[in-house]
């Protein structure tokens, strides 16, 4: 591994620029998504532009949402024209990835900025029992809590998943308000959970249920709060549920009521829905998700703030059993690329220009410190960050920072370095090169065994630092 900065780039960002020099689409010397056409450029810091007022700052995550399930990622059946005219209008990022295979995991390091493991509510996959461990503690700083004592407002709307009442809550944790679900899933209709209770709050406390598809309802409050008056700048994190099951798109009533009467009956499981769901049904969730989300961008111009909030869009793992994960292999769960590598949309017009794509790799806990970094916040000493900032990278021309990126799951360990990867499914070690081999079909384990224990001893360096499972 002496050849690293030079691989880190590696071949899609050598590609990229050739394809610059010659006016080409750089979309087009992507292996791993097809070329849709996009006109894009490769990233480069617009340095000249300054520095101006610190930015709102809207961070969206779909639920479940699979690597190639939008237009401008490579689907060829979902119009995503919100989410695609987000990408044109900033940067597309071709290797962004979850901090976890599922759900709670990646928030947990969304909020703490740092591997899951370092808190004990970063240990179940995902968290689902009320108790007093599985959360993420009110003495733990977070993205939320620290921009606060900058002066931001925060506000969470939509699925906290960081652990359940009465031990654990959004307001605890550095947000000003808090609407939304505390479990990780939530049937469309009747807010009944997969702890067969009704999980619809504000705060600490249940509200009614208004009979609405939540997509909808969690966009019409994410447009309130942006349409309200703000006299400081603000942090909003808008989680929808969507695509993560149960497989109900706007409409889908009778579904929804055939679920929730066997959770009343104590069929909690019902909401898993093994036995439903279809391509055209996942088709209008994430149409609908891409919608719901334009009306919030859209208010966001209206109100004229767009120019100066930075906008992130990702999902919190890879996608689910309806997905579309091409040229990706594996799902949510798993450490293989499919069950990581999400779509990554960055977007801030007052600082970055638009029609730009990125072949770095970025994980969960990057944005953390790039956003705390932005927002002038430190990370407490006591807590310190596994995430690495892109605010050079993105506002001063930096070099993207050097590191490792590392994934732990109770059955699976990664890590990726430049263009290798480390993978472990099971119980034997694999290595990829994932730029030229996203599949990760040629497992070039044998023939770089000096790579391979490099990587995994780096890996076991990481995990002894970490809690262990038990
Ligand atoms: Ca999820």
């Amino acid at each position: 591994m002496t050849d690293r900065g030079t691989t880190r780039r590696g071949v899609f960002g050598a590609l990229a620029g050739a394809a610059a020099a010659t006016a080409l689409p750089a979309e087009a010397a992507f292996a791993g998504s097809p070329d849709k056409g996009q006109d894009e450029k490769p990233f480069a810091a617009t340095t000249a532009k300054g520095k101006g007022k610190r930015p709102n700052i809207l961070f969206i995550l779909a639920d479940d949402l699979g690597w190639a399930d939008l237009s401008s990622y490579g689907s060829p059946d979902i119009a995503t024209p919100n989410l695609d005219r987000l990408a044109k209008s900033g940067v597309r990022f071709t290797q962004g990835y979850s901090a976890g295979a599922v759900c709670s995991p990646t928030r947990v390091a969304l909020y703490t900025g740092r591997y899951p493991g370092r808190t004990p509510g970063g240990l179940p996959e995902p968290i689902g029992a009320v108790n007093d461990r599985d959360g993420i503690p009110a003495t733990h700083p977070t993205l939320a809590s620290l921009l606060r004592a900058k002066g931001y407002a925060t506000a969470l709307i939509g699925k906290w998943h960081g652990g359940f009442l009465p031990n654990f809550s959004p307001l605890r944790t550095g947000w000003d308000y808090f609407f939304g679900n505390y479990s990780g899933g939530v049937d469309y209709y009747s807010k009944y959970s997969h702890t067969g209770k009704y999980d619809l709050f504000e705060g600490e406390t249940e509200v009614p249920n208004d009979g609405r598809y939540y997509t909808d309802v969690i966009a019409d409050k994410a447009e309130e709060y942006v349409r309200k008056k703000h006299d400081k700048p603000w942090l909003l994190n808008l989680n929808f549920t969507s695509p993560h099951w149960p497989w109900e798109a706007p409409g889908d009533q009778k579904i929804s009521e055939e679920i929730t009467a066997k959770i009343k009956a104590g069929n909690a499981q019902a909401i898993f829905h093994y036995d439903g769901g279809s391509l055209d049904t996942y088709t209008k969730m994430v149409e609908n998700l891409d919608k719901r989300i334009g009306q919030v961008l859209n208010a966001l111009r209206q109100t004229g703030q767009e120019e100066n909030t930075l906008v992130v869009f990702a999902s919190d793992n890879g996608g689910e059993r309806f997905s579309y994960n091409w040229p990706l292999t594996g799902n949510k769960g798993s450490l293989q690329e499919g069950g990581i590598r999400v779509p990554t949309i960055l977007r801030w017009p007052a600082r970055i220009r638009p029609g730009q794509v990125s072949h770095e790799p970025v994980v969960t806990h990057d944005w953390t410190a790039t956003l705390l970094e932005i927002a002038g916040a430190e990370p407490s000493a006591d807590f310190p960050l596994d995430g690495s900032s892109l605010a050079g990278y993105l506002l001063r021309g930096s070099d993207a920072p050097e590191r490792d990126l590392f994934w732990r799951t109770r059955a699976n360990r990664a890590l990726r370095r430049g263009k290798w990867k480390y993978l472990r499914l099971s119980t034997s070690d694999a290595l990829y090169d994932v730029e030229t081999d996203p599949r990760e079909q040629a497992n070039l384990a044998a023939k770089h065994p000096e790579i391979v224990a490099e990587l995994r001893a780096k890996w076991e360096e990481i995990n002894a630092s970490l809690l262990s499972y038990s």
